[in-house]
């Protein structure tokens, strides 16, 4: 018997609820219930495009009805959990509109995770279904979701969005088709309005950045999220006229609602959907569909300014904004946007966690290029701490923390990580290390948590470590990250072996692979070595590991420097 949901939630404080709702922040309804007000509205007009599919506003929501009822057929019950793997695709608006109406919560898994993940994350969400593509990029969806089933018990349905649905698979095509005749549109519309879950329950799940052993899962309410989106484009301008083009995964917070699908959807914009953001399709995608807005990683970002340098196009002549966050943008990166791409920079600082900072549209240029913004609302509360919590003067570095509408008060069935993750009075600890200027903008030094930021995505240190110590090779393992021009960082392992042992990168590798790991997380660098430094305390010290591989990188030596 699947749990229900309440019991592994940190609820909100009474008080910050009263305030949330007094002030307006939080109106006491679903995200199905103003998608569908905003669909009212819209009708005949293009709401979702992938490829030659082109969705209206009014198709979008039958669809959606009729896919809610479908899965209540199948038996998934409002408060169940669904693990959603998919690209950017159709599939994936109407299957997560269709959550958010009957009260299913989907779970948003990127889409390089694997079994080690995707395993991990059925069990610990008790989920009745995964939702995956047939195959992409050569790598079975569909059988791994096969697999899942038949490890854990409560998963019970493998949805499939592609053109080889096996047998014993649900087809998601089938599931998203719309309703046989306007009769029966009328009909599901009125049932599952009839039926709105709480705008208090979860909504969805969003996945932790991740810095300990295993990944956790962030509980966004109705509530908090219908405002993180409405919010979000009210602050970057997204209106009806919004054409949004989703280039990287739609299941991240930052293309799924900051403003993303969501805030475009509610706006009553156009969400255009592409699998991958290669920058000659994304351009070409940018033209025929006339896109206004977009989000990138600036590793993506770089890659655009690069391909426009070298062969100039007209194509981005419709791009008003590129929003680029997910990692540190270098400052001289961030000045070639306008130039470059002929639309405006807007820097987004954020985290699936809550809390969004953005540089303005009309912010100087100077704000623009060289800080991450400032926060989305006016109730979040910010603050840059020492390590005894106090806060720091103004202008020096500090440790991030806040509390504020959209931002969680703890993890998913996580009670000791949560006792590290938040402070005594329930504010989030970032982990982000930021200065703060005499404007309020948040400029991104560093961070205090362990944590690879690879091109965007984020890597737990100890779950990298925890999978090498399984290699009877392995004394000791420190896993950090090493600088690199594309991504910014990579996945850099410092091991001692024990006596007489040797190790290789493929070795290492083969074991990540063997537990079914995403290829994202496997390091590219091994240092094998005798010792490790530590600390004063006697842990092992990262900081002199970090400095010693940048050291040599930049040296370009072939022997590792005493530490
Ligand atoms: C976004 O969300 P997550 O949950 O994948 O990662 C959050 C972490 C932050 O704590 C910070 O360490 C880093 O990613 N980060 C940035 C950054 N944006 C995120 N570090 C420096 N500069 C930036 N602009 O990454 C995310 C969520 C919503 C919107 C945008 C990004």
């Amino acid at each position: 018997m699947v749990r229900p949901i309440a019991e592994g939630i940190v609820p909100w404080p009474a008080e910050l609820v009263e305030r949330f709702t007094a002030a307006g922040y939080w109106e006491g309804r679903t995200l199905g219930h103003h998608l569908w007000a905003a669909a009212d509205e819209r009708q005949a007009r293009t709401a979702v495009v992938d490829g030659d599919v082109r969705i209206t506003y009014a198709d979008l929501v039958a669809r959606a009805d009729a896919a809610a009822s479908r899965l209540r057929d199948l038996g998934v019950a409002r408060g169940d959990r669904i693990v959603v793997q998919l690209p950017n695709c159709w599939e994936f608006v109407v299957l997560t509109l269709a959550c958010f109406r009957a009260g299913i919560v989907p779970v948003m898994a990127l889409p390089g995770h694997r079994r080690h993940e995707m395993s991990y994350f059925v069990e610990h969400a008790e989920a009745v279904a995964v939702a995956v593509p047939d195959v992409v990029k050569d790598f079975d969806h569909q059988q791994l979701g096969f697999d899942l089933t038949a490890e854990h018990a409560v998963l019970e349905h493998v949805l499939v969005a592609g053109e080889h649905v096996a047998e014993g698979a649900v087809d998601l095509r089938a599931l998203c088709a719309p309703p046989v005749d306007g009769v029966e549109a009328a009909s599901l519309r009125a049932r599952w309005d009839a039926e709105e879950p709480a705008s208090s329950d979860v909504a969805l799940f969003l996945l932790s950045g991740g810095t300990t052993g295993i990944p956790k899962l962030i509980p966004r309410s109705h509530d908090d999220y219908a405002y993180n989106a409405r919010e979000s484009n009210r602050v970057c301008g997204f209106d009806a006229t919004t054409v949004y083009l989703v280039a990287i995964p739609a299941t991240h917070n930052f293309p799924l609602a900051c403003p993303g699908v969501l805030g475009t959807l509610l706006a009553g914009g156009t969400v255009v959907m592409l699998p991958s953001p290669s920058p000659v399709r994304a351009f070409a995608t940018i033209e025929a569909e006339g896109v206004t807005h977009t989000a990138v990683v600036p590793a993506v970002a770089k890659r655009w300014l690069d391909e426009q340098a070298a062969h100039p196009t007209d194509q981005l002549a419709s791009l008003q904004v590129l929003q680029v966050g997910g990692s540190r943008l270098a400052d001289e990166v961030a000045r070639r946007v306008p130039g470059t791409l002929g639309c405006t920079l807007q820097q987004v600082f954020g985290m699936a966690e809550g809390l969004l900072n953005f540089t303005r549209l009309d912010d100087p240029e100077e704000v623009i290029f060289t800080t991450q913004g400032r926060p989305m609302s006016p109730a979040d509360e910010v603050l840059l701490v020492d390590e005894h919590d106090n806060p720091v003067p103004q202008g020096t570095p500090g440790s991030l923390v806040t509390q504020g509408p959209y931002t969680l008060r703890g993890y998913y069935r996580a009670e000791e990580q949560n006792a590290r993750a938040f402070t005594a009075d329930g504010w989030y600890r970032s982990g982000d290390i930021c200065r703060m200027d005499e404007m309020g903008n948040l400029i991104v030094e560093g961070r205090d948590k362990d944590m690879i930021n690879r091109g965007g995505e984020k890597i737990s240190a100890e779950e990298v470590e925890n999978l090498v110590y399984q290699l009877p090779a392995v004394r000791l393992v420190a896993a950090v990250a090493m600088p690199d021009d594309v991504l910014g960082e990579r996945v850099c392992v410092y091991v001692v072996p024990h006596d007489g042992a040797t190790l290789s990168l493929e070795d290492v590798n083969a074991a990540m692979e063997a537990a079914g790991v995403a290829r994202y997380k496997w390091p590219e660098h091994l240092e094998v070595t005798d010792e490790l430094p530590t600390t004063k305390v006697g842990k092992i010290n990262k900081k002199a590991l970090r400095n010693d591989i940048a050291d040599r990188l930049a040296t370009g030596m072939g022997i590792r420097a005493a530490i």
